[in-house]
C-alpha cells in the first residue's frame, strides 16, 4: 500500500496546553455551565431499521426509544460518513480527519500515532472524557480519563473488555454486551468528577455481523413477515464492474449456519461455515447458553427442514433475508432498550438541560437493498448513516436536510467546549445546525467527499471517491492492482433514488458529469488526496 501523504498536525503539547488557555477551563471548576456531550455509536445500524426514520422495516420493528430521542431533538436525512467502514469512521470521529490524513484507511492498517485526538483536545480543553465499548482500532485509546474497550471486534456474550486499570489485559466480563456497555457508560454518569462537564462515547457492537440477538428477544418478531426492499432482485445493469463483482450478496454471500444459524443444514459450500467460524461466534458462551442458544433455533429453524425439499432457490433466498432481517432487528432490541437506560437515567438526574446527546452509526448499511448486506459502496445505503441529535432548549421532532458527515463531530465537540478548531480538520461545527433546529445555514458546504480504500477479498468492494451535492452523485471507480480500469458512474437521485440508472454517458448530464469531475479533481487537491 502507498504511504498517504504528511499533513502537520496542528496540536503537539504545546497546542494542548494553548486549548486550555484559550478556553481558560483547564483546570478550574466549570459549574456545569458548558454543555456535557453523550454520544451513542452503533456498529453498521442501518437509518432503515430506526422507526423515527419511517422506513417499511421499521415500521414492523420499531424502536420506541430512539424516536423517543428524535422526538426531543433532530432527525438528519443527510449525514454521511468519509469512509463507510469501522476502523476508517472511527479513526475519523477521534481524530476529525479524512482517512488520507489520519493514515487509517483500511480495516487493517495502523493509522498514525502522532496525530492529536480530538478527546485530548476537549480534555485540554476542562472535559472528562470517557469511551465504553468497541474501540477497533490497532493504536491505544488516546484522550481518556477511563475507557473500557472490547477487542478487535468484540463478543456478542461474555466479552472481554480492558481498562487503564486492567495494564492491557482483557477481562472477561459476563453477560450480553449492549447491556453491559449501558451498564458501565451509566457508571460512568454516575461516578464521574461532577464539577467538569463531560464528553461520554458509547460505541455498541450491536448490531455488527453475525447478528446475535439476547436470549430474551430470540423469539421476537418470528411471526413478522418483513417487506422485500424495492431494488432486492436488482440485476446491476447500467453499473460497472464493482457492482458485478462485489461478494455482499444475501443469495451466495451469506453463510446458512455462521450468519444465517440454520444448524444441521448440509447444503452449505460456504467458507465460514466451518467450525472455526461457530467458535468465533460462539466461542464466548458458556456450555448452557450454548444448549439454549441451539435450542432456541432448532425451534425456529424446524419450519425450514419440514419444507426443504419443496423450497425452490427463491424460496431459500427469501427465508434467508427473512431471517438475517429477523436476527438483525432483534439486536437492534436490545440496543434501543440501552438508548432508553441512559436517556431515563439522563432524565432522572437533570442532565437534560445541559448535555447534547447524539445517536448514530459507524455507516450505513444494505438491509437486502441491491440484494446485499454489509457497506463499504458510496450507494446511499452505506454511504448515508442515521443521526438524531438532542440539543438543549431545541423545539423537537425536527428533521434537517443539510449536508453533514462524520468529519464535522470534531469541530462541533471543540466548538461546544469552547476549543479552537484545528486548521487541518476540514469537517464543520454542526453547531449553527443544531441552535436553528435543524435549519441550514445560509453558508454552508455543498458538496462532501468520500473515499473507500479497503479493497480486499472478504467482500470484493473495488476502491472508489466520488462528489455527492445531495442529488447528484459522481463515483470514480479504480483498482490499485491496475487489473480493471477505472471508471465512473453518476446518479441523479431526484430522478432515481434507488441508484439503478447510471447516466454517465447521458448527454442530457453531460453538463453537470463535467462540472462534478471537476469539482472532484478540486477537492482531492485541495485535501490532499494523491492516490486515485
Ligand atoms: C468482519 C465481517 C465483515 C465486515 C467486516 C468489517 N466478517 O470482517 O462482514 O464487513 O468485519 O466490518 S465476520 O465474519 O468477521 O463477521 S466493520 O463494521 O468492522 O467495518
Ligand atoms: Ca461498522
Amino acid at each position: 500500500m502507498k504511504k498517504s501523504i504528511e499533513i502537520p498536525i496542528l496540536f503537539g503539547s504545546a497546542g494542548l496546553a494553548a486549548v486550555g488557555a484559550v478556553t481558560g477551563c483547564n483546570s478550574q471548576k466549570d459549574n456545569g455551565k458548558r454543555m456535557n456531550i453523550v454520544y451513542i455509536m452503533c456498529d453498521d445500524h442501518s437509518f432503515q431499521t430506526i422507526s423515527a426514520y419511517g422506513h417499511a422495516l421499521s415500521q414492523l420493528a420499531p424502536t420506541p426509544n430512539i424516536d423517543r430521542l428524535a422526538a426531543q431533538g433532530i432527525r438528519f436525512d443527510r449525514a454521511y460518513v468519509e469512509n463507510s467502514l469501522s476502523t476508517p469512521s472511527r479513526a475519523c470521529l477521534m481524530t476529525g480527519l479524512y482517512s488520507h490524513q489520519n493514515g487509517q484507511t483500511m480495516l487493517s492498517n495502523v493509522m498514525d500515532s502522532t496525530v492529536t485526538f480530538v478527546p485530548q483536545l476537549m480534555q485540554a480543553a476542562g472535559y472528562q472524557t470517557a469511551v465504553i465499548g468497541k474501540w477497533h482500532m490497532l493504536c491505544e485509546p488516546k484522550g481518556f480519563d477511563t475507557f473500557r474497550v472490547l477487542r478487535d471486534q468484540g463478543e456478542y456474550y461474555n466479552p472481554v473488555f480492558k481498562t487503564p486499570e486492567s495494564k492491557g489485559q482483557y477481562i472477561r466480563e459476563e453477560g450480553y454486551t449492549t447491556d453491559l456497555i449501558t451498564d458501565h457508560a451509566i457508571e460512568f454518569l454516575e461516578n464521574r468528577d461532577k464539577d467538569k462537564p463531560f464528553l461520554l462515547y458509547v460505541h455498541h457492537k450491536a448490531p455488527h455481523r453475525s447478528w446475535m440477538p439476547d436470549f430474551k428477544y430470540l423469539d421476537l418478531y418470528e411471526d413478522v413477515e418483513f417487506p422485500l426492499p424495492e431494488t432486492f432482485y436488482d440485476d446491476y445493469a447500467t453499473r460497472g464492474a464493482a457492482m458485478q463483482e462485489q461478494r455482499m450478496r444475501i443469495e451466495q454471500d451469506m453463510s446458512m449456519l455462521y450468519d444465517l444459524k440454520l444448524y444441521g443444514y448440509e447444503g452449505s459450500t460456504h467458507e465460514y461455515d466451518g467450525p472455526r467460524m461457530l467458535e468465533y461466534a460462539l466461542g464466548s458462551m458458556t456450555d448452557e447458553e450454548r444448549e439454549r442458544w441451539y435450542a432456541a433455533y432448532a425451534r425456529n429453524n424446524a419450519s425450514f427442514f419440514a419444507n426443504q425439499d419443496k423450497m425452490t432457490e427463491e424460496d431459500i433466498l427469501k427465508w434467508k433475508y427473512q431471517r438475517y432481517i429477523k436476527d438483525y432487528v432483534r439486536v437492534i432490541k436490545s440496543v434501543d432498550d440501552s438508548v432508553g437506560e441512559i436517556l431515563d437515567y439522563l432524565e432522572a438526574n437533570g442532565l437534560m438541560d445541559n448535555t447534547m446527546i447524539v445517536y448514530t452509526s459507524d455507516q450505513g448499511f444494505y438491509m437486502g437493498e441491491h440484494g446485499w448486506f454489509d457497506k463499504r459502496f458510496m450507494y446511499e445505503e452505506s454511504f448515508r448513516t442515521p443521526l438524531i441529535v438532542y440539543y438543549p432548549g431545541g423545539k423537537g421532532g425536527k428533521t434537517s436536510q443539510t449536508l453533514v458527515q462524520n468529519l464535522d463531530f470534531g469541530p462541533t465537540f471543540l466548538d461546544i467546549a469552547g476549543a479552537p478548531q484545528p486548521e487541518n480538520m476540514y469537517g464543520v461545527s454542526m453547531l449553527p445546525v443544531l441552535k436553528k433546529d435543524g435549519a441550514t445555514p445560509r453558508k454552508w458546504r455543498e458538496t462532501l467527499y468520500y473515499h473507500f480504500y479497503d479493497h480486499t477479498p472478504e467482500h470484493n468492494v473495488l476502491r472508489h471517491d466520488g462528489i455527492f451535492d445531495s442529488r447528484y452523485k459522481l463515483i470514480h471507480f479504480y483498482d490499485e492492482t491496475g487489473a480493471i480500469p477505472s471508471y465512473e458512474e453518476f446518479f441523479d437521485l431526484q430522478a432515481d433514488p434507488n441508484e439503478l440508472n447510471n447516466v454517465i454517458d447521458d448527454p442530457k448530464y453531460k453538463k453537470l458529469v463535467d462540472k462534478f469531475s471537476r469539482q472532484l479533481t478540486e477537492t482531492r487537491a485541495k485535501i490532499g488526496v494523491t492516490e486515485y
